[in-house]
């Protein structure tokens, strides 16, 4: 077995592919695999765990992609997911996928089945050709075909993934390459160190001062951050400049946390006056997709002006035109708007450059803000304080948030429809990267691959908000938990639905799940704590519990099945009948 066999203990001066893709790996500071064994790569498995290796084995590929989809977007640098052919390796692209839509580095290894059978379509065992259906789907797909180009092939994949706007890499690595034979001195020659794999790219200076103008010369200027902003990991730069300016702030989900939510200029709880009225807005690592209704009325007016810092220039006018772009890294473009930033602070500066603009605060738009955050922030405040029986999911989520709240090193994973939306507005957030949520497709089945992910690359405990069906996606991961004594806490917010449960009595619906599960006997089955929460009080006591344990746990927390809306917060998506319309 090689995975037995240490470079030196080969016969001769030979080494093989298998080893020759574990050094690559570890010459490129991969420490961590996430993945499913089988043909052809369990002793490829074998052998990066025996060489040092960290492997996290799941029960299924999209949650060993998702896991490592999240370590990339939480370190920078790509995380590593291994499949074996054909089923394995489709069930690893929706998260490959998924990856490349949110902007995270990743890179999928496939084991591959013989090419000259699969070429000619002549019925290999998991027969399919890969590298073709990856390409769509990925930022980059490629394939070793000689053991001597894996040094080469590794090093592309990295710097695909992670340079320029990060995304999903699909590298396809057949089972003869892995088993070829190569002399030891040739293979330690190909072996390639990516330098700098992720280099700075800063912006243009004018496109900076253009940017800078704009800004300078509203009146009702919004910053509005992305999750690019966070994963660019300039928290100090951006928390200064919007301290400095004195502008509101919007975060989208996964930006939560880069300020803190109970900022005093977080806009968020006047959401739609702020983007309404702004009359200047800056975009950082942030699209105008439908997450922002594509920048279009109604819920933006026609005169707002948009500044965009986006590493993608192909990104600038996708919805809406762009007056100033700032194409560039985040980082940088902050370093630049800071050096214009202070010359336009200082009076003594603008007398010899008069070109500079003043930088002023707009008190006013400020004020207007505050008020309607303030009108909202007590509207929401009744529905929170209240406590029917059973909990909604505001209730439930105040219990959540208490016991989080001596917590700030939590991460908090997020997915559902109810549960994901009044979840991202109740549940607030004082760290950055620390919320990590369906994302940009508001896709089902990332919860406990970003779960086990986020506690494999910090160390640090997790909390897993699921609507039940959402849970369902990934929950046979419970075990991959358990197995590995991960400190992650799931709460499921159980309404026997998707969106909601259906009547008592009634046939089940489309949308309907089992009555009344016990959701927490899954985990009882794998050694790990389960918690029946029918109550504020319970569910508090029990995620403070199971925080305090370090160990896994899952809490059933029962919500009223009538408390759900269709869909959530974003029903007006459902196509309606043009015919019902007419009538
Ligand atoms: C992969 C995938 N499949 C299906 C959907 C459609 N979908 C959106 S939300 C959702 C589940 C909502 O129910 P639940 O997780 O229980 O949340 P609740 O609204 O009940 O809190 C589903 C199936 C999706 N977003 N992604
Ligand atoms: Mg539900």
């Amino acid at each position: 077995m090689v995975g037995d066999m240490s470079a030196e203990e080969m016969p001769g001066d030979m080494t093989d592919g298998f080893h020759l893709v574990v050094e690559a790996l570890k010459l490129n500071g991969v420490d961590t695999i996430y993945g499913v064994a089988g043909i052809p790569i369990t002793d490829l498995l074998r052998l990066a765990q025996a060489e040092g290796i960290r492997y996290f084995g799941f029960r299924h590929e999209q949650s060993a992609g998702n896991a490592a989809a999240i370590a990339g977007y939480l370190t920078q640098k790509p995380g590593v997911c291994m499949t074996v052919s054909a089923p394995g390796f489709l069930n690893g692209m929706v998260a490959l996928a998924n990856a490349t839509t949110n902007c995270f580095p990743m890179i999928l290894i496939s084991g591959s089945s013989d090419r000259a059978i699969v070429d000619l379509e002549q019925g290999d065992y998991e027969e399919m050709d890969q590298l073709a259906a990856a390409r769509p789907y990925a930022k980059a797909a490629y394939r070793i075909n000689r053991p001597q180009d894996i040094g080469i092939g590794i090093a592309r994949a990295i710097r695909a993934a992670s340079s320029g706007r990060p995304g999903g890499v699909y590298l396809d690595l057949t089972a003869e390459v892995l088993g070829s034979a190569l002399d030891v001195e040739a293979a330690k020659k190909s072996l390639v160190k990516v330098v700098d794999p992720a280099p700075p790219q800063p912006p243009a200076l004018e496109a900076v001062r253009r940017a800078f103008d704009l800004l300078a010369n509203a009146q009702r200027p919004l910053v509005i951050l992305g999750k690019g902003a966070a994963y660019a990991q300039a928290d100090k730069q951006i928390r200064e400049f919007i301290e400095k300016t004195g502008m509101p702030f919007l975060p989208m989900s996964m930006a939560k946390g880069i300020l803190p939510d109970d900022h005093p200029q977080s806009a968020a709880a006047a959401r739609s006056y702020a983007i309404g009225n702004a009359d200047v807005v800056m975009l950082v690592g942030a699209r105008l997709n439908w997450l922002l209704s594509h920048g279009r009325p109604p819920l933006w007016s026609e005169g707002t002006r948009f500044i965009q810092v986006d590493i993608s220039p192909t990104e600038i006018d996708s919805n809406r035109a762009i007056a100033a772009p700032v194409v560039g890294d985040i980082r940088s473009v902050f370093f630049a708007l800071h050096a214009t930033l202070a010359m336009s602070l200082s009076p003594k500066v603008r007398e010899t450059l008069p070109q500079v603009p003043e930088m002023k605060r707009q008190a006013a738009w400020m004020d207007e803000i505050g008020k309607r955050k303030q009108r909202n922030i007590e509207r929401m405040a009744a529905r929170l304080n209240a406590d029917p029986s059973p909990m909604n999911f505001s209730s439930a989520l105040r219990a959540v948030r208490n016991a989080l709240a001596t917590q700030p090193d939590v991460y908090v994973v997020n997915e559902g429809a109810n549960t994901l939306d009044f979840g991202r507005n109740i549940i607030d957030m004082d760290q950055p990267r620390h919320r990590l949520d369906s994302g940009t497709w508001g896709v089902m089945g990332i919860g406990m691959g970003y779960a086990i992910g986020a506690a494999a690359v910090t160390g640090k405990p997790v909390v897993a908000i699921e609507g039940d069906s959402a849970f369902g996606f990934s929950g046979m991961e419970i075990e991959t938990i358990c197995r590995y004594e991960l400190p992650v806490v799931t709460v499921i917010f159980n309404n026997n639905g998707v969106y909601r449960g259906d009547a008592p009595g009634s046939a089940y619906s489309p949308t309907g799940l089992l009555r009344d599960a016990r959701y927490e006997k899954i985990i009882e089955a794998f050694g790990g704590a389960g918690y029946h929460a029918t109550d504020t009080p319970g569910l508090t006591k029990a995620l403070s519990e199971a925080l305090a344990s370090g160990k896994p746990a899952l809490i059933n927390a029962v919500i009223d099945p009538t408390a759900g809306t269709e869909s959530g917060h974003i029903q007006s998506l459902n196509p309606r009948s043009a015919v019902a319309q007419k009538k």
